[in-house]
């Protein structure tokens, strides 16, 4: 059964227990220890299953972003650039092992401040953060030949400095080992911004790394809403700027780095489309279009948001996917049993809401299975959007909810071309049994990241990002380093 001594209470999922040690409220994580804010200020975070308080957090304005960053920088220049690569890679893989030994802790916090299924949470986010340090732990000691030329001539590989992350709410944790775990193996320290409606796992795992004994500074946390990651990037002492999130902010801070001699990495938003041949293993092929528009609420920058069918199977794959979406369960996020939790924001409901709207008055069909939604707290059922044209808003807009298109195609060519008839580059995905056809597909549609016969396939070796709108440079694997090195300075 779950505990909450902030006296909160929820549903416990059945036949699991953990212990979730949710404070009342949490403070900045700077210089290695919790303050306030400077102004006092807080904001709620919410259990958007049921809109019930979690917890108050401090509200970081402009001062307790350059305090964060001073701290950075004294713990760049002081202890952290002072370890070799092998003493950087022992904390990561200390952090790695605490978070598998709270996994449990983590999972339950992370689907109750974001709404995802607490089996995705268990079982996919929990095991790749920690897969994601131990990753990069791995490559701590081995920087000076990690990359090709690097040694030659005496050429040296350096962090660059300190480093300004924000990230999203769909993905809180994950985003977070991302951003952080490639950042301290090649030396560097951190300023993070998780986002205002999902800071508490990232505050757990600044205890943790506190518990691994990361020296003070190395990484700070400063929660706040778009200001707080606003200051944090146009902090003048921040060298790279790391951010995942919409194209829409992507794009203000590509303009507020211009000029200045920050690097940045940009990962934004996507609309992947999610192809099926008429050879495809059709049943394999509906499971994969389900994960890949259902998973977390379809909040994810990569979901297969758009399919498209050859039309001679495309009958066939509508009525197999709407038999099986009836069997989805929309609700509680803790049990686990939950298909698909809730959707993270109010903001963000109402927002598929009125794409859905759009969609009918543009004149395409609207469908959704006679799955029962929880009245209360933030839920959307899946969603079918037929008769779609390639204009329609909602083939060319990320919806972020679980809400899939379907438009039909008669050759590779024209699947292509309507692929890549989006602003978006990020992801895609391919079904088919002949590999003349995956590879004609997986070559031209421009995309990051293309799966073939499976989708979401996540790990930390490879690398991740897009094309177009969707981003600029790569997280995970080797490249994943690169942003974070620079050469023979
Ligand atoms: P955004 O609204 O862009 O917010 C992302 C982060 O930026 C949040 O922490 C946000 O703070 C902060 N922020 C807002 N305005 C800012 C500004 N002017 N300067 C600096 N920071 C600012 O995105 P979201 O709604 O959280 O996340 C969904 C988006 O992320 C989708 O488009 C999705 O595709 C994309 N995403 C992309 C990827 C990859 S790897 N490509 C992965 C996950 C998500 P607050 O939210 O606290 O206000």
């Amino acid at each position: 059964m779950y505990d909450f001594i902030n006296g909160n209470e929820y549903a416990p999922a059945p036949e699991s227990t953990a212990i979730v040690n949710i404070k009342k409220k949490y403070g900045l994580y700077i210089g290695g220890k919790w303050v306030d804010a400077q102004g006092k200020k807080t904001f709620e975070t919410i259990n958007p299953a049921n809109q019930q308080v979690l917890s108050k957090v401090a509200d970081a304005s402009k001062a307790d972003v350059d305090a964060a960053v001073k701290a950075a920088r004294k713990a760049f220049e002081g202890e952290w650039s002072s370890i070799s690569g092998a003493e950087r890679g022992k904390y990561l893989y200390r952090i790695a092992r605490i978070l598998q030994e709270r996994s449990r802790e983590f999972a339950v916090l992370e689907s109750m401040d974001g709404g995802k299924p607490i089996r995705e949470s268990r079982d996919i986010d929990i095991p790749l953060v920690a897969a994601h340090f131990f990753y990069y732990a791995g490559w701590a000691d081995k920087l000076d030949f990690a990359f090709p030329g690097a040694g030659i001539g005496g050429q040296k590989v350096k962090p660059v400095g300190v480093v300004g992350q924000v990230i999203p709410w769909n993905f809180p944790l994950m985003m977070a080992a991302w951003k952080i775990a490639p950042a301290l193996a090649s030396g560097n320290t951190v300023v993070l911004k998780p986002a205002e409606t999902t800071s508490l796992t990232a505050l757990l795992l600044a205890e943790v790394i506190e518990e691994a004994g990361v020296p003070a500074g190395v990484v700070n946390i400063v929660t706040g809403a778009g200001d707080t990651g606003k200051f944090v990037v146009g902090h003048p002492d921040v060298n790279k700027v790391a951010f995942t999130g919409s194209t829409c902010v992507g794009k203000h801070i590509l303009k507020s780095v211009a000029g200045t001699d920050k690097s940045y990495t940009l990962e934004l938003g996507g609309k992947a489309a999610h192809i099926i041949m008429d050879d495809a293993a059709i049943d394999q092929a509906v499971e994969g279009i389900v994960n890949g528009i259902f998973f977390n609420q379809g909040h994810v920058c990569c979901a297969g948001s758009r399919l498209l069918v050859q039309e001679g199977v495309a009958d066939k794959v509508v009525k197999k996917l709407q038999k099986r979406m009836e069997t989805l369960i929309v609700g509680n996020p803790l049990d686990k049993n939950t298909d698909i939790g809730a959707i993270n924001s109010k903001e963000q409901l109402a927002k598929i809401k009125s794409l859905v709207k759009t969609a009918t008055k543009e004149g395409a069909t609207v469908w959704q299975p006679g799955t029962s939604v929880p009245r209360k707290g933030n839920f959307y059922p899946p969603t079918l959007i037929l008769d779609c044209a390639q204009s329609h808003t909602v083939v060319q807009e990320e919806i972020f909810g679980p809400v899939l298109t379907i438009q039909t195609f008669r050759t590779v060519n024209e699947a292509v071309e309507k692929a890549n008839n989006t602003q978006y580059g990020l992801s895609g995905g391919v079904w088919s049994d002949k590999g003349a056809k995956v590879f004609k597909l997986t070559d031209n549609v421009k995309a990051g990241i293309m799966w073939a016969n499976t989708y979401n396939a996540f790990d930390p070796a490879s690398p991740f990002g897009g094309f177009k709108e969707s981003g600029i440079g790569r997280e995970g694997g080797l490249h994943g380093l690169y942003p974070y090195v620079k050469f023979n300075a």
